[in-house]
């Protein structure tokens, strides 16, 4: 019998070359298939004299499992280097976006209270918040609105169901509480802003049961009208990015203000339609007054030391007149082609830095 020695060195070089899984299965043939190598000595067995078969034969099956334990490991090597290069080819990044770009939309109402925080936060002003529940305290009692006043009415306001005291909460009917709550718990100077969703019992073409307010309240010791004049005729520039936009005060009332105003922007109203700038027609677009004594000191606030201003204005209709947006109710629809239409990206965020309308 020849020497296994060279044929064993020969099966297991040509085993451990094999480049892939078919060239391995050539080798396994070539060695231990039905016309192998090792198959054709196994077969010649038989001829041999007892004595030189029985060590023959141990031999070769010790040959026989060495090939197929070194053929299983070549296939493991093999195996784990195609599933390797296959991992390589069907890579996914599955941190990448799902869709080719983000599709969702800023709401017109978010990017303006964006661009309003924006204006007045380079003025000094920090954002204030509260809850949307007030009681009849801090909605009515503290910014001097009588007991008899229409706003308190069931008509105008949702006052939830009452307590056995006779006492009733409402949802506010404007952001003012959370000054109320500011001037209780912070010491003067103040300077906030306050944006948020406000409730009144109406609903039509212009008014909308849930709505948007900002507000804004400063309280110092030698503040004045000329304050609050330069502030809001700043505010209106800036807002509607037109330097020489005109703004006049016009003098009206409000309980929680005396002096009060309201803010009238320059505009053309040409065939129809409305541009914001200079064309000798007005646009209402804020409230405004001096702080009411008695409302600094309902909160605890030296009425005669602190002098504050105060203004309001409805986020829809500031939003409406900027974008163009002709029907209030559609701000509430859910549309997504609506918001495709008149929403914002999500990375422009507004700053007097970075611009506000671009
Ligand atoms: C407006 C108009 C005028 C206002 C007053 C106050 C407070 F709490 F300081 F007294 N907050 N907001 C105010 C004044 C609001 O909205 C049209």
């Amino acid at each position: 019998m020849e020497n296994l020695d060279g044929l064993r060195d020969e099966v297991l070089a040509s085993v451990g070359a094999a480049a892939d899984l078919d060239a391995l299965e050539g080798a396994r043939i070539s060695a231990l298939g039905r016309k192998g190598r090792i198959t054709a000595l196994m077969k010649g067995l038989g001829a041999l004299a007892a004595d030189e078969r029985r060590h023959a034969g141990q031999a070769l099956n010790a040959l026989q499992a060495e090939v197929v334990a070194a053929i299983a490991r070549r296939k493991r090597e093999l195996g784990r280097g195609e599933l390797d290069a296959r991992l390589a080819e069907e890579r996914v990044d599955v941190t990448l976006p799902v869709r080719p770009g983000p599709s969702g939309r800023i709401h017109p109402i978010s990017q303006t209270v964006d661009e309003v925080v924006a204006i007045f936060g380079e003025m000094g002003f920090q954002v204030a918040e509260g809850p949307d529940i007030e009681d009849d305290w801090y909605n009515f009692t503290a910014l001097n609105i009588p007991p008899e006043h229409p706003a308190r009415q069931e008509m105008d306001t949702f006052y939830l169901p009452g307590a056995k005291d006779g006492s009733r909460l409402v949802l506010r009917t404007h952001t003012s509480p959370v000054q109320i709550r500011t001037m209780q718990e912070h010491a003067p100077p103040l300077r906030i802003i306050v944006p948020g969703r406000t409730y009144r019992c109406d609903s039509d073409a212009t008014h909308s049961p849930m709505f948007h307010q900002v507000e804004g309240l400063l309280v110092d010791e030698s503040t004045h009208f000329g304050h609050l004049k330069g502030c809001l005729i700043e505010f209106c520039r800036a807002y509607f990015g037109i330097e020489d936009l005109p703004v006049r005060f016009r003098p009206s009332y409000f309980p929680f203000t005396e002096p009060s105003a309201e803010v009238d922007i320059g505009c053309s109203r040409e065939a129809g339609e409305l541009k914001i700038g200079r064309g000798g027609d007005w646009l209402e677009i804020l409230g405004c007054g001096m702080v009411n004594p008695k409302v600094l000191e309902n909160c605890g606030v030296d009425p005669a030391r602190f002098q504050g201003f105060a203004f309001g204005m409805g986020l829809e209709r500031i939003a409406m007149l900027k974008y163009g947006i002709a029907d209030l109710r559609t701000f509430f629809d859910s549309d997504v082609r609506w918001l495709k239409h008149f929403g914002f990206a999500a990375l422009d965020i507004p700053s007097l830095v970075g611009g506000l309308n671009r």
